[in-house]
């Protein structure tokens, strides 16, 4: 079938493709720096620790700021649109002596920018509050002790100060995510306590002087972390109460919940509480695994919900890292994963699946809701793809075979 008999068997069901593959075009997904070295950063060689774990020792995996770019770079070729990048604190650049995370600044991030513009990309921006030995004991902006809590509000501020220098010398509002592992492996005396404490560190935060234009803080909730597994200090209840009272973003990760929970449910509710929804786009297997997002359910379902209520409203942004399989090829895949499950969503009827919804007619609307599943939604993909000059198919995968051959395993 070509793209034209897929426009017209669309047509008929009163869905516009030409509409879908310019409302696509328009979505900047967020592309996480961390899938390229195994959230590893420039300042130690020591890895992740806070509760968050890579598996795997696939070869080619980026050492420095110059081949995580160059990484960054060739698999946003392979991508079709314009996209932001996503980075962590960690990856700030040092000259010489690494400057710890209370006196980070712009400077440490100057060549991203650089980089960034060079490259045609906007960028969004996260403190670290992990890998760091003032983290070792797994409590960081709730801490007993003041000192270290001092400092992490410190790196707090100081990032927001970076958040701001992105969006202003990219000319585009920076979401800076907040996400702190804090928590007990078991079952603590006080529960309360660490939580106001936790409450009163952001509070100091977010009183620092900041163009709240320019820089969108997020909240992220989480259930539980590896050590970390019978109390979360930012749960999703505590990150709710948080945000709604601060008028801040709450934001939701795929794999930050019960495996049974639908996280694509949680959307209506958090858009009409906040008016915009931030979300780490995941796949947990068993556990917050961080696996490769691929086209299942979890995702289709999210992207059903963003294009329901607007992707305008949305910040989406992936986050996983899998270290057993080729980074590049995770990167694409990835992000592909979610522009196709996007483009599905919008080449699908809801107005009029609602009607049946309300008329009580569940049967058609079953019916109907699988039927669509099996259009001819690969045709639009294509020709999105090729409009936007990218290889429709698994020939991408081709091209990063060469450049694992040429570039990666030269490492
Ligand atoms: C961890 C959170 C967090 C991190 C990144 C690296 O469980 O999902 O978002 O994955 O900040
Ligand atoms: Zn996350």
């Amino acid at each position: 079938m070509s793209y034209n008999d897929a426009k017209k068997k669309y047509a008929k069901i009163g869905i516009d493709t030409e509409k879908a593959i310019a409302e696509l075009g328009k979505i900047a997904i967020s592309l996480h720096c961390w899938q390229g070295d195994d959230v590893g950063g420039f300042e130690t060689t020591g890895g992740a620790s806070g509760g968050i774990a890579t598996t795997g020792n696939y070869p080619g995996k980026a050492r420095t700021p110059q081949e995580l770019m160059d990484d960054l770079a060739f698999a946003l070729s392979l991508i079709p649109g314009r996209h932001r990048v996503n980075l962590h604190a960690c990856y700030g650049i040092h000259e010489g002596k690494v400057t710890d995370r209370d006196c980070l600044t712009p400077a440490n991030f100057e060549p991203w920018v650089k980089w960034a513009k060079k490259t045609g990309v906007k960028l969004d921006f996260n403190p670290t509050f992990f890998s760091h030995p003032k983290a070792a004991d797994g409590l960081t902006l709730s801490s007993p002790d003041p000192k270290v809590r001092a400092f992490w509000v410190k790196h707090g501020i100081q990032c927001l100060k970076i958040a701001e220098y992105f969006a202003k010398e990219l000319k585009s509002p920076c979401a800076i995510n907040f996400w702190m592992p804090d928590g007990y492996k078991d079952e603590p005396s006080d529960r309360l306590g660490p939580r106001q404490r936790m409450a009163d560190s952001l509070d100091k935060i977010f009183k620092a002087k900041y163009d709240k234009k320019a820089v969108v803080p997020t909240l992220e909730s989480k259930l539980f972390g590896i050590g970390v597994e019978s109390y979360t200090v930012g749960s999703h209840e505590f990150v709710m109460g948080y945000a709604m009272t601060r008028k801040i973003l709450a934001l939701l990760d795929m794999g930050h919940f019960h495996l049974t929970e639908s996280v694509a449910d949680k959307i209506s509710s958090f858009l009409m509480t906040f008016g915009k929804v931030a979300f780490h786009i995941s796949r947990p297997v068993r556990w917050d695994s961080d696996h490769v997002i691929r086209q299942n359910d979890d995702l289709r379902a999210a992207a059903q919900e963003i294009v329901k209520m607007g992707p305008k409203n949305f910040i989406v942004a992936l986050d996983y890292f899998d270290a057993s399989i080729n980074r590049v090829a995770a990167w694409v895949l990835g992000m592909r994963n979610m522009q196709k499950e996007l483009l599905k969503a919008m080449l699908v009827p809801w107005k009029d699946l609602t009607k049946l919804q309300d008329a009580g007619d569940f049967t058609a609307q079953l019916v109907l809701q699988e039927e669509y599943k099996n259009y001819p939604a690969d045709e639009v993909w294509a020709e999105f793809c090729r409009r936007c000059g990218v290889t429709a198919g698994e020939d991408w995968f081709t091209a990063v075979r060469k450049y694992e051959k040429d570039v990666l395993l030269k490492r």
